[in-house]
């Protein structure tokens, strides 16, 4: 018995110990509330419960820095609600020198839901009830940079199903179907073998569909400004109904408006750089399509088998 309790033990500091894999520690520097903690919301369209305060939070580290929006992912929620954009409305660009991998912490910072993504405005604000006498919202306004040599997480790999698609009903209101997709919001996720659908939906009619087995997701490549690129329709130039892709990485985002006459309520892949959209080399088609026909010619020889 007292072996089996001793093993019994040991067992449960194994698993204590690989449960504590892959998580980071949270620098010392940084204290307040986990970006999940902001994130997290059971509201029927997502708005987080820190809309239109002030919070200090224990942040994450930089993932992708694009103009003044910073995007935060925390390491230790990369299964949901882990992620959230910093939008830097400093007059001084307080938070230019951040790098991708930096672990940010910030204190007094305006939680703003733009669109129905939560943001992190990074602004000093002030209350001018009384112009003769304006009153500062957040006088402890700041950043802590805690680490700076961070790995930057790994993007995740969702289905489309996971981001999943609006769908029309009625004519020119497009909204999800549930709030499934929400604690991706601001994640860098990536898509696999997913193909190429309509083109041109969305609120800015440069929306395109990414489908695989599982269903259906939208993406954008509205963060990119590549020289060269149209204007009108903006999409990555390669992209077209009936591509197949070998990935698509990006941040996620959601766009909400409700108006009278027309309606939107759809997550969007946002892709950063035209390397995150992964084009098949012309021989992994080719040698796709050497495999399609052996497979095809096996399933017939073992068919004549029978
Ligand atoms: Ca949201
Ligand atoms: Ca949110």
């Amino acid at each position: 018995m007292q072996k089996h309790g001793l093993r019994g033990m040991l067992i449960g500091l194994v698993v204590i110990g690989f449960g504590s894999l892959g998580y980071a520690d949270y620098p010392p520097e940084v204290s307040g509330l986990r970006i999940d903690e902001v994130q997290y919301s059971e509201d029927p369209i997502g708005t987080s419960p820190h809309h239109q305060s002030f919070v200090d939070t224990m942040g994450g580290i930089v993932t992708h820095i694009e103009g003044f929006r910073i995007y935060l992912q925390d390491p230790n929620e990369m299964d949901g609600w882990g992620a959230i954009c910093i939008k830097d409305f400093s007059l001084d660009g307080a938070l230019g020198d951040l790098q991708a991998g930096d672990w940010v912490g910030l204190t007094d910072v305006y939680v703003y839901e733009k669109r129905e993504t939560t943001f992190l405005e990074y602004e000093e604000k002030w209350d001018n009830t009384d112009p003769e006498n304006p009153v500062r919202l957040n006088p402890n306004l700041g950043f802590v940079v805690g680490t700076s040599d961070d790995p930057v997480p790994t993007p995740v790999g969702l289905t489309a199903a996971d981001l999943a698609a609006p769908i029309e009903d009625p004519v020119d209101f497009w909204n999800v179907v549930d709030r499934h997709s929400e604690p991706y919001e601001s994640m860098i996720v990536t898509l696999q073998d997913v193909t190429v659908g309509a083109m041109g939906l969305g609120k800015a009619d440069d929306n395109y569909v990414l489908s695989d087995g599982t269903g259906s997701a939208w993406a954008s490549d509205y963060l990119q400004t590549p020289e060269g690129w149209p204007d009108e329709p903006y999409f990555d130039p390669r992209i077209e109904t009936g591509l197949h892709l070998d990935s698509v990485t990006g941040i996620v985002e959601q766009y909400y408006k409700q108006r009278d006459t027309y309606g939107w309520d759809y997550y969007q892949l946002l892709t950063r750089t035209p390397d995150d959209i992964v084009v098949p080399e012309p021989g992994t088609v080719s040698l796709l399509l050497v495999g399609l026909v052996l497979a095809g010619r096996r399933r017939r020889a073992a068919q004549l088998d029978r």
